[in-house]
């Protein structure tokens, strides 16, 4: 591993075996057993059975409620253990599955593993609310995930014999969502927790919204998928490609006309708050995370097709309050949850040179929980590890965004679709494109199956796909730069800069910042010209002055649009070229814009969709660009 950074954070300590005497419930016998047995990772024909006694629960909640949880005490295993739990609205039948790529290490290592439904969902009772508010501050009698894990945590140190009175939790997405939730208000035996891709604000820049667009397909499918049953359910698309779905489907008012009829809480809720209003306030975890009292390990993928935005700004929250130096950030070279199975030595066609999902796995999560649980080995993780993907190397930063040497450099879109880091001269230059709602831009090729069920396949990957096929497109504005004569490589965040004028009153914007590999590319010729986003972003316009009150935009006057394309660790290297993309419609991802100004578009009427012409200035005085965070040393 390479590190331009100063040293990274080693904290030592060694295991103490008077731990075991010390604690109530440590179970002899297992203890004996475990000096006998062979090591479980030793032992890879062993079933689930052989090595753990399962034992189902109902554990009561404070109001009486019962959350179905199944509990996996291993059979020969120094103890006494610490539990791992995992909450899921995704059902817990088949939890065994993790123990043999994402909980792997972890059950190697021994812990008391359990798996929890979440309220409502599967069999436990109650009621599911997507997403439920966390209580607010000085609340003490309403209920939340923070509540019921609270709970838990109670029931289990008292009626599961052989724990060492410590809890970590980890989960990916909702599942690490629920594990952000119990640190609000975190039990005292909650000592060690991974929240992975975990949504923050779902208005904001997580699964159902980006900057206020909203994510359509995602958004609708996962909302029929969650809320269509207790257990998971899937939507009846009468067709393969659900672009063509979509489109003829016409304005958002018809889905609950057609399809839903009113049938799904959390379409309801994004019908009736089209703004970042009090309800996606309530929703959102940020600010109930007024300090790091948990030691938590965030971690996010870079091609995270879900919840990226989620996972950096946990992180951001935490750390204004770390001053114990106990919170950390691990981004590598992922999907949604990409490390948790298969070894990570690639992403589609991408290639890292390295098993990174297993390297994440065993030398990552699994010693950072032995550390805060077990008090076992050292803890040699920087403040942030990031994977460098084009270099394909992991790298070790003592903040994130990286500050130390790095410069923020505006690259400038040019004339016949030049890009470049000298500033535009031409006292007018523009480039202008029609944008018809009637044929928006796909965002990614066609056909587009279905998120879930039997036939969805490229969702996972389609931030990978080959940015290509949007050439010869006359709605797409390209700008490339020449062969780079040497690596550059960015750290931080990317900011996209426009200066867009259009003949509506509404307009979105996509910017997607691209690595184009070189058309003589003799390493891997299927590779030959290949386009790979980089970093990406949609902005819808309406929001750009306030994400709570829209404004129209005024027709023809150019207005400055300013917004992140996210952090990214990447190096474009040599000889490849650097292309921004910029568009206007991202379907059937992004709903599309009327492009004239309606106060909510999820009601807009069919008739409201008008074609537009939209300007992006590049001149001295309108210079739309875009800001790399560049490595200089
Ligand atoms: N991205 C999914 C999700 C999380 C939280 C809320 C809604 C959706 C998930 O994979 O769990």
């Amino acid at each position: 591993m390479l590190s331009r950074s100063p040293a990274p954070r080693v904290r030592t300590r060694t295991r103490t075996l008077s731990l075991v005497a010390a604690l109530p419930g440590a179970l002899l016998g297992a203890l004996l057993g475990a000096l006998l047995a062979a090591p479980l990772g030793a032992q890879p024909a062993a079933t689930v059975a052989d090595r753990f006694t399962v034992r189902e629960a109902m554990i009561p909640a404070r109001d009486g409620v019962r959350l179905h949880t199944r509990i996996f005490v291993p059979k020969a295993a120094a103890g006494p253990l610490p539990f791992i739990m995992l909450r899921t609205p995704y059902g817990i039948a088949n939890a065994e599955r993790h123990f043999t790529a994402y909980f792997k290490a972890l059950a190697d290592e021994g812990y008391i593993f359990v798996f929890q439904d979440i309220r409502g969902k599967f069999k436990s009772e109650g009621t599911f609310v997507m997403q439920r508010p966390a209580r607010p501050r000085g609340d003490t009698t309403s209920l939340d995930e923070g509540t019921d894990t609270h709970d838990t945590i109670e029931w289990l140190l008292r009626n599961v014999p052989g724990n060492n009175g410590r809890v970590g939790m980890l989960g990916v997405s909702y599942d690490g969502w629920t594990t952000i939730m119990a640190a609000t208000e975190p039990h005292p035996a909650l000592r060690a927790i991974s929240p992975q891709a975990s949504p923050a604000d779902m208005w904001i820049g997580d699964d159902f919204h980006h900057n206020g667009a909203f994510r359509l397909s995602y958004g609708f499918e996962y909302a029929v998928r969650v809320e269509g049953s207790r257990e998971l359910d899937l939507f009846n698309f009468d067709r393969f490609d659900t672009y063509q779905w979509y489109l003829r489907l016409g304005s958002l008012a018809n889905v609950n006309a057609r399809h839903l009829q009113g049938r799904i809480p959390t379409w309801n809720d994004f019908v009736a708050h089209p703004d970042w209003d009090a309800f996606w306030r309530a929703q959102t975890v940020l600010p109930h995370l007024r300090a790091v009292r948990v030691p938590t390990l965030n971690v996010a993928g870079w091609w995270d097709q879900e919840d990226f935005w989620g996972p950096l700004a946990i992180y951001q929250a935490l750390e204004k309050t770390d001053t114990k130096g106990i919170n950390y950030l691990v981004v590598g070279p992922w999907n949604h949850g990409g490390w948790s199975a298969g070894e990570g030595r690639s992403l589609g066609p991408i290639s890292f040179d390295s098993a990174t999902a297993t390297h994440f796995r065993e030398r990552i999560q699994a010693p950072w929980f032995a550390y805060w649980l077990k008090d076992k080995g050292t803890l040699d993780l920087p403040e942030a590890l990031t994977f460098e993907a084009g270099s394909n190397r992991w790298r070790r930063w003592d903040a994130w965004p990286a500050r130390a040497g790095v410069e923020a450099r505006p690259l400038y879109f040019g004339p016949g679709g030049t890009l470049g880091f000298a500033r535009p001269a031409a006292p007018r230059a523009a480039d202008r494109f029609v944008s018809d709602p009637a044929h928006p831009v796909p965002y990614r090729q066609l056909p587009i199956e279905p998120t879930y069920g039997p036939h969805a396949r490229r969702w996972p990957t389609w931030l990978v796909e080959d940015q290509r096929f949007l050439n010869g497109r006359p709605d797409v504005l390209i700008y490339e730069t020449e062969p780079l004569a040497e690596d550059v490589t960015i750290a931080g965040e990317v900011v996209a800069q426009l200066y867009a004028a259009t003949t509506g009153t509404d307009a979105d914007w996509i910017v997607k910042l691209i690595d184009a590999y070189p058309e003589q590319y003799a390493a891997n010729w299927g590779m030959a010209g290949y386009q790979l986003m980089v970093s990406n972003e949609v902005f819808r316009a309406r929001y750009r002055t306030s994400r709570e009150k829209p404004a129209p935009l005024v027709a023809n006057a150019v207005t400055p649009i300013r917004y992140s394309l996210h952090t990214q660790n990447y190096t474009f290297r040599k000889g490849h070229r650097i292309v921004v993309q910029v568009h206007s419609s991202w379907f059937p991802l992004i709903d599309r814009n009327p492009q004239v100004f309606v106060p909510n578009i999820f009601n807009a009427k069919d008739g409201d969709f008008r074609a537009q012409t939209h300007t992006v200035h590049r001149s001295a005085p309108w210079p739309s660009h875009v800001v790399l965070p560049i490595v200089t040393r």
